[in-house]
């Protein structure tokens, strides 16, 4: 399908390969509006819905990420228009749905919208160049796609305040030693680490995969005795796959493990 604000590529020649989905409005610095967040939901849900994607990788320009939500956009709105329309919810977070891994790869500006998009996505490998920010407050606004909820949880209540309360931007060092980003490469290294990241999942048991992203995402919701009786019964289902018996019997044969998807007499 031919979309306008966003690129759809794959890659890797595996069985299972990584779907790269690179934001696409350039002039505005990859400003998120509703045509690219419909375009974005539907990719992502298309990835979802194949066999032969393994993880998904969403990137920006080498200047911008995203640099948040278009403001001419926003500027158009009154409360009436944005509740009647249900701004952000009706379309801009469909990727919490997504079951495969999804990994933000950011270089330059991931402010407002682009970092709270970025932080819904499973984890972020940054650029030296990425610069984190919530600036909305100097908009005379607040974050509002889970900015004030995710960036407490990834970083702590203090850091976070600072954040959002002055509009200051991070950059990428300071994002890594508070636990909002994984990893920090040289900007020319920021896709091939992505996309290393992605093949080594690509490669690894379907069901193990999604079912660990939903324990961890798992951590996020509920407290701890209610998460980890979730992990254990994943655990304990695992047993029941295809995977396992792959994975613990090439480890006991001394062999690569050659993962499938599911059990082959199942549909
Ligand atoms: N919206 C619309 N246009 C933008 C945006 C934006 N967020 N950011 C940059 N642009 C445009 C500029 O207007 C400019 O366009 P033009 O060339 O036509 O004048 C072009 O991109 C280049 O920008 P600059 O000339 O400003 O580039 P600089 O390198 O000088 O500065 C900055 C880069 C610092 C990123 C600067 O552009 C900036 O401060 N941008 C706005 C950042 C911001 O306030 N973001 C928060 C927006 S509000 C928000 O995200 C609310 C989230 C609510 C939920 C979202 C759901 C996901």
């Amino acid at each position: 399908m031919p979309y306008e604000t966003i690129q759809l590529a794959e890659h890797g020649d595996t069985a299972r390969r990584t779907a790269v989905i690179t934001l696409n409005r350039p002039k505005q610095l990859n400003a998120l509006n509703d045509a690219l967040m419909d375009e974005l939901g539907s990719a992502l849900r298309a990835c979802d819905a194949v066999d032969h994607i393994g993880c998904i990788v969403i990137t920006g320009s080498e200047k911008a990420f995203a640099a948040g939500a278009d403001v001419a956009m926003l500027a158009q709105h009154d409360f009436a228009a944005a509740y009647e329309r249900d701004l952000i919810t009706r379309n801009w977070e469909t990727i919490r749905g997504i079951r495969k891994p999804v990994i933000a790869a950011v270089a330059g500006f991931a402010l407002g919208g682009g970092c709270e998009l970025a932080m819904m996505c499973d984890f972020i490998i940054a650029a030296e160049s990425a610069r984190f920010g919530q600036p909305e407050i100097r908009l005379g606004i607040l974050p509002g796609a889970g900015g004030t909820q995710r960036l407490p949880r990834a970083v702590g209540k203090s850091k976070a305040m600072d954040m959002v309360l002055t509009g200051r931007m991070m950059d990428a060092h300071e994002a890594e030693r508070a636990g909002l980003v994984s990893r920090v490469v040289p900007d020319d290294k920021l896709i091939e680490t992505a996309l290393e990241a992605a093949a080594t999942i690509c490669a690894l048991g379907g069901n193990a995969v999604m079912a660990a992203k939903e324990c961890v995402n798992r951590a996020f919701e509920s407290g701890l005795s209610d998460g980890v009786m979730f992990e254990r019964r994943l655990f304990q289902a695992m047993f029941g796959t295809a995977d396992q018996i792959e994975g613990m019997s090439a480890f006991l044969e001394k062999r690569k493990p050659a993962f499938g998807r599911r059990n082959p007499d199942a549909l």
